[in-house]
Formats: structure tokens, C-alpha cells, sequence
């Protein structure tokens, strides 16, 4: 039987002031106050096997850093599952937020945002001892090819990117900004006042009120700038377009014609 109980993270970091970051603040923490999701934070240094509450080690072969232990990262882990079984909460995959780990993409966040949340492993020091991995992570997620000094803000990032698709989470205004991504585009450019700053105008079209040329310009806007800085995301777009059962709508033809170069 599939349980509805809304969106639960249980974060095992060493740094769970950092989480205050999505309870704390803007949308999320007005998700959280509505009900929409959860949070709890587990400590590792909680199990440390030692009275000094250290939880690394220096690397087995040498070299610079320190290593993450199994043990307490196990047990915490272990608690985590815990706590969500006693909450009613579906198990959920655990997820280890690493460079090493598949790019995160939109279609990750909404398969996520309609689960029951997941156990995000926040790893710091050089990283986690490979035992832990390879029997407690499921998934291994990155947010892109470069280096941060601990999972936290990966693990903040992904949160925050699946509680804004709730239901319930943004004010309308955001369900359309959300479409762009969805679709396959970069966004369009915005503008709000003065209608001139330091001699620069907004485009004519946005304060006309003529609706339909308005959506127009602004699918048309999304399309130069896809092409121009994400030429692959643009490719990927076309292909979908031409593949679709009703191929490039009579709009979009046009449009492709417009913006060609040259
Ligand atoms: C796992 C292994 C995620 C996690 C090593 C995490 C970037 C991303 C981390 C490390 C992360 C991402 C520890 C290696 C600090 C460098 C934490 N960095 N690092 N792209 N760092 O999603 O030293």
C-alpha cells in the first residue's frame, strides 16, 4: 500500500546548524510551517566510538586528509531508517551527495518531490571510507563538476529543489516560472521598475499588454539564450520537438526561422 505522508529528509551531517538554511528561511520554511515536508538531522558524533566524539580517520595508503569511519555513519543511518519506519514514513533511498555521483537534473528533483524523501549522507574530511557505500548508498547524486567542502550544501540545494515542486509550496506566480525548466528551455529574460534605468528601456513588448505577442517574445527569448549559452540543452530540445508525434508547432517553425543566423 503506498503511503501519503508527504516529503520527509533525514540528513546525517556533522554541521546540522547549516540545515537551518531551507527550516529557517523563504519558501521552504513556509512549506515546512504549512506541513509539506520534514526534516531531521543525525549527527554521527552521536555513535562515535570514542570519548572525543571523532568520527575520521587518517587514509588507509597515505596522503593528505582524513576519512569518514563506517561505524558511526552505519549507525546513524540505522536510526534514520528507524525514526522514519516509526513516523509511517516509506523508506526512501539513501542518497550520497558527492562530485562522484550522476549529475542532478529536473527530472530527478519531480521524481523525488512526489516520493516520500530520502536519507541524504553529507559527507566531509576527503570523503567516506568506500565500505559505508557500498553497503548503505543507493544512489550517489552531484550537483555539478566541481568541489565543495562538504555534501551540506549539495544535500540544502536538493531539498530545496524538490519542496518548491509541491503542491502547495509556491504562490502561483512560481508554477510558471518552473514551466521554462520543465519544458526543456532556459528561462526568459524579466524586467519590472522603472520602465528606464540609466537610459536603458524595457523591451517595448512587455508594456504593451498585447498578451499573446508578449508569450511570444518571451518563448522566443528562451529560445536565442537556450541556443546561445546551452547549445546541447537547445539540441536536446529540437530533437524532442521533431520527434513528437505533431513535430514543431507552426509558432515555434517561425520562431526557429526568426532566430536563425545570418
Ligand atoms: C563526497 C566525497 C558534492 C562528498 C568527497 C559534495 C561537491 C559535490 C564530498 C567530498 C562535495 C557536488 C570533501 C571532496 C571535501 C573534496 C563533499 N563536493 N569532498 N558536486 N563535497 O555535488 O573535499
Amino acid at each position: 500500500m503506498a503511503e501519503r505522508t508527504g516529503l520527509r529528509f533525514d540528513v546525517i551531517t556533522l554541521f546540522p546548524e547549516m540545515f537551518a538554511a531551507v527550516t529557517d528561511f523563504g519558501i521552504s520554511r513556509r512549506a515546512l510551517e504549512r506541513g509539506l515536508w520534514q526534516l531531521e538531522c543525525w549527527n554521527p558524533r552521536t555513535w562515535a566510538d570514542n570519548a572525543y566524539g571523532s568520527v575520521d580517520d587518517r587514509p588507509f595508503g597515505g596522503g593528505p586528509g582524513m576519512v569518514m569511519q563506517v561505524q558511526p555513519l552505519e549507525e546513524a543511518i540505522g536510526a534514520a531508517k528507524l525514526a522514519r519506519e516509526a513516523a509511517g514514513v516509506n523508506a526512501g533511498p539513501v542518497i550520497y551527495l558527492s562530485p562522484q555521483g550522476k549529475p542532478l537534473s529536473h527530472a530527478k528533483v519531480a521524481e523525488l518531490a512526489v516520493g516520500s524523501g530520502a536519507i541524504l549522507l553529507c559527507g566531509r574530511y576527503e570523503g567516506i571510507d568506500e565500505r559505508l557505500i557500498a553497503r548503505c548508498v543507493d544512489e550517489e547524486i552531484s550537483l555539478g563538476d566541481f568541489v565543495l567542502s562538504g555534501g551540506e550544501v549539495a544535500a540544502l540545494a536538493l531539498i530545496d529543489a524538490c519542496v518548491r515542486q509541491l503542491p502547495g509550496a509556491l504562490n502561483d506566480a512560481g508554477s510558471a516560472v518552473e514551466d521554462s525548466f520543465v519544458d526543456g528551455l532556459l528561462d526568459c529574460p524579466h524586467y519590472t521598475r522603472p520602465e528606464v534605468y540609466k537610459d536603458i528601456p524595457v523591451p517595448e513588448v512587455l508594456l504593451s499588454g498585447h498578451h499573446e505577442n508578449i508569450r511570444r517574445w518571451r518563448l522566443k527569448q528562451s529560445l536565442l539564450r537556450t541556443r546561445e549559452r546551452r547549445p546541447e540543452l537547445f539540441a536536446k530540445w529540437l530533437a524532442q520537438r521533431v520527434k513528437n508525434a505533431r513535430g514543431l508547432s507552426k509558432e515555434e517553425a517561425q520562431l526557429l526561422r526568426e532566430i536563425e543566423p545570418g
